[in-house]
């Protein structure tokens, strides 16, 4: 135990229902967690904030940070509850307070972190996606997304890997049919070097597929 062996983030686009504001996917959440069972021992969950803090972060009112960091702990405490009833020892982790020693010992007393994208205090918000590649990149696993695309797409096609050394450059000039988000998400994958997959975290089967090691959606594959 202590080190982590997988690093699945749940995208907020995964788990919530994007156009409502704190509207939880549960039926996904409840499919997820159903599906994550068989790989608890050394595994690192990550969510984002979909349409809970990404809706408040980006509502303009005084109380701002305030809904935000509230939103991310309602969102955390969902998906715990929905492990907890699957017999999973999920443990809430924000990310103002991530650290790798914290997330060690959580692995240390056989339960699983919950780490999730956060606002600070001054209004910064830390990404789930940052947090992800950081875990990936210190214990050399291979990020695992789960959105709600099927992978990377080109011409509306989804590409099975993406490994071309200059992607980090070309990327801006090819016709990737990405998102803000995802092209934002892609560019910090190869910039720090990790191996990373992209899929459809809410189609079923997936994220099960995912933690036992298949490929589907995009794998990103750097050469180290
Ligand atoms: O959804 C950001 O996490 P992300 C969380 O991974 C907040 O970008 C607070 C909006």
């Amino acid at each position: 135990m202590g080190k982590p062996n997988r690093v699945i983030k749940l995208g907020g686009s995964a788990i919530t229902c994007k156009a409502v504001p704190y509207c939880a996917d549960l039926p996904v959440i409840r499919q997820i967690a159903g599906e994550i069972k068989d790989f608890v021992d050394g595994l690192v969950i990550v969510h984002g904030g979909g349409s809970f803090g990404h809706f408040e972060a980006g509502r303009n009112v005084p109380v701002r940070v305030s809904l935000t960091s509230a939103s991310m702990e309602e969102l955390n405490t969902i998906l715990i509850r929905e492990m907890a009833v699957r017999g999973i020892k999920g443990f809430p982790l924000p990310g103002r307070f991530f650290d790798l020693e914290r997330l060690e010992r959580i692995l240390d007393h056989g339960m699983v972190p919950v780490v999730f994208g956060d606002i600070k205090e001054d209004g910064t918000i830390i990404s789930g996606d940052d947090l992800t590649i950081s875990i990936a990149r210190e214990y050399s696993l291979t990020a695992l997304f789960a959105t709600d695309v099927d992978g990377i797409l080109v011409n509306g096609q989804v590409i099975p890997e993406l490994n071309e050394p200059h992607s980090l450059t070309n990327l801006p000039s090819l016709s990737y049919d990405l998102t803000g988000g995802m092209r934002e998400k892609v560019r910090k994958i190869l910039q720090n070097n990790i191996n990373a997959m992209i899929f459809n975290g809410k189609k079923r089967g997936n994220v099960f597929n995912a933690l036992k090691g298949e490929r589907i959606g995009t794998l990103i594959k750097v050469s180290r």
